[in-house]
């Protein structure tokens, strides 16, 4: 190992969670901090999903840091280049960028006790380095590694193969015969415009989802002036945004019959775009609305209902080196596979790369207790780690940049408080952890996602869902309002830290 260089915070990770916390610890005077990323820019997630009509579905006022509001969005929801064009305009107007390490992956992190310090092995450019951080923070995000479907035969297939959260711009589709697999948000918005400029589109669907109309509109010039310059006004926008989402979505998700309108809006989009029965039977979904996610289209119905879309539904049997067997024994030839199979979600890769104070990994801790944390924030076990986007933090219905502002201010108090009482280290106990998940858990029995009759991303092996957040988001916010001394373990400072 190389020698340690000292710091006082280190970050994982420059997407929403990451460029946050970077900006809140640096005004707060948390100067001696440094920001780990694996790719070579900032904007995490939203640098990396490229497919073509990548877009957030969430209305931009909302989707955006409080503390940058932008009166220039061109869309009530923001495509992906200018999320990302926004994060970079973020991180450079704030001057954090000079302690972003790019290009430099996060290879370890481990506990020393004797230090009281994180040990975090990386390696870059110029090779492998390790950093002794008294603080650190993932930001590595819930949505970041895609996850391959496993199919017999996938490795031997000849033509292009790619995720749909690393789309190859250098592959020309155009005319080609392409397979998508996967029905999910990423392949909602990206068969529209494949279908635009493919020969042939071969859609393999497992689950059918609920799609509801996409409200979507470009701003004028007038209203961008009026959010711009009408003071409070963009502020007023975007609180109604945010209680016209809280109201009404975190209600349905335990009592459906508050949902029967949006299904029935999701079944009449379907109906007003596929006029063919029979395709329109294997669109249906067959589960409760709201049990996966629900999905925003006014483009995906009439993209299926193309001519040069085939809708596969007979489940895949194997991938040959030119093209997908179905189990009814059907080979389709394609020049080109894109896989929009969704992400490791409640396996997240860098927990294997955590290791704690009793020295076993986040990985580990999570098999026996299930992917849970102490208000999906902190875990017993891992001294001053604090989780950005952690266990039951996600989010169906409302702006994930809301439940990361919360996180990175209960962050920021635990710092303030570590400085003010002169600790070392701070280690959120067993019980009020257990305690906070037990409730989460019994809630989580009573809800759509896992009532609803579907299988998702939400739960894990055991039928757990530990990625949602099941209660309001205000309601996150208020939890995480004070760091909780509390619920901690403390040891004070040394002379050495001194
Ligand atoms: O991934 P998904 P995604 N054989 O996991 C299918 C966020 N997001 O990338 O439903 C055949 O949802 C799978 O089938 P089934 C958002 O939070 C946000 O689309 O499991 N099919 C499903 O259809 C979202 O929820 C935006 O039966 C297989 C699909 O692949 C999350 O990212 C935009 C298969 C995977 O869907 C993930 O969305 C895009 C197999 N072996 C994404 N394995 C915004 O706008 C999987 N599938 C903010």
């Amino acid at each position: 190992m190389s020698t340690p260089l000292p710091v006082d915070h280190l970050v994982i990770g420059s997407g929403f969670a990451g460029l946050a916390a970077a900006i809140k610890l640096d005004e707060d005077g948390e100067r001696d901090l440094v920001v780990i990323e694996k790719g070579s820019d900032v904007g995490g997630t939203w640098r990396d999903n490229t497919y073509p009509g990548a877009a957030c579905d969430v209305p931009s006022q909302l989707y955006s840091f409080s503390f940058a509001p932008n009166p220039d969005w061109s869309m009530s929801f923001s495509p992906q280049p200018e999320i990302h064009a926004y994060l970079q305009r973020v991180a450079r107007e704030a001057g954090v960028l000079d302690r972003f390490v790019f290009d430099t992956r996060v290879e370890s992190a481990r506990w020393d006790d004797d230090q009281q310090r994180w040990l975090v092995e990386v390696t870059g450019p110029t090779g492998p380095a390790t950093y002794a951080a008294r603080t650190l923070l993932s930001g590595a995000g819930g949505l970041s590694e895609p996850k391959l479907p496993e199919i017999e035969g996938i490795e031997t297939f000849q033509g292009d193969v790619f995720h749909s959260a690393q789309w190859d711009h250098d592959v020309d589709l155009t005319g080609k015969r392409v397979a998508v697999i996967g029905t999910g948000a990423s392949a909602i918005q990206l068969v529209p415009e494949l279908q635009k400029v493919a020969g042939h589109v071969d859609l393999y669907q497992r689950t059918a989802p609920y799609v509801l109309p996409r409200h979507d509109r470009r701003y004028s010039a007038l209203e961008k002036a009026a959010l711009r310059y009408v003071p409070g006004l963009q502020k007023l926008y975007r609180t109604a945004i945010y209680w016209g989402r809280e109201t009404y979505v975190p209600a349905f998700t335990l009592q459906p019959k508050i949902a029967a309108p949006a299904k029935k809006m999701a079944l009449d989009n379907l109906k007003k775009h596929v006029k063919d029965p029979v395709l329109r039977e294997k669109l249906t979904p067959t589960f409760e609305i709201g049990c996966k996610r629900i999905l925003i289209s006014n483009a995906y119905y009439p993209a299926v209902a193309s001519d040069n879309v085939e809708l596969v539904t007979d489940p895949i049997a194997k991938i040959t080196g030119s093209g997908i067997v179905t189990a009814d024994g059907t080979e389709r030839e394609i020049d080109a596979l894109v896989v929009a199979t969704g992400f490791h979600t409640t396996d997240i890769p860098i927990a294997h790369a955590i290791t704690g104070r009793t020295g076993r990994t986040l990985a580990e801790r999570f098999a026996e207790h299930g992917m849970s944390a102490y208000k999906g924030t902190t875990i017993p076990e891992f001294p001053n780690l604090f989780m950005m986007v952690g266990p039951n933090t996600g989010l169906g219905h409302s702006s994930m940049v809301f439940i990361i502002e919360s996180q990175v201010a209960y962050i920021r108090d635990a710092i303030r408080q570590m400085r003010t009482n002169r600790l070392a280290t701070v280690e959120v106990k067993e019980a009020p952890t257990a305690d906070f998940n037990a409730g989460l858990q019994k809630r989580m029995k009573r809800t759509v996602w896992t009532t609803g009759g579907c299988a998702s991303w939400y739960l894990d092996a055991e039928g757990r869902n530990t990625t949602l957040w099941p209660h309001a988001t205000f309601t996150f916010r208020r939890l995480l309002s004070r760091f909780d001394l509390s619920a901690y373990t403390v040891t004070g400072e040394t002379a050495a830290d001194e």
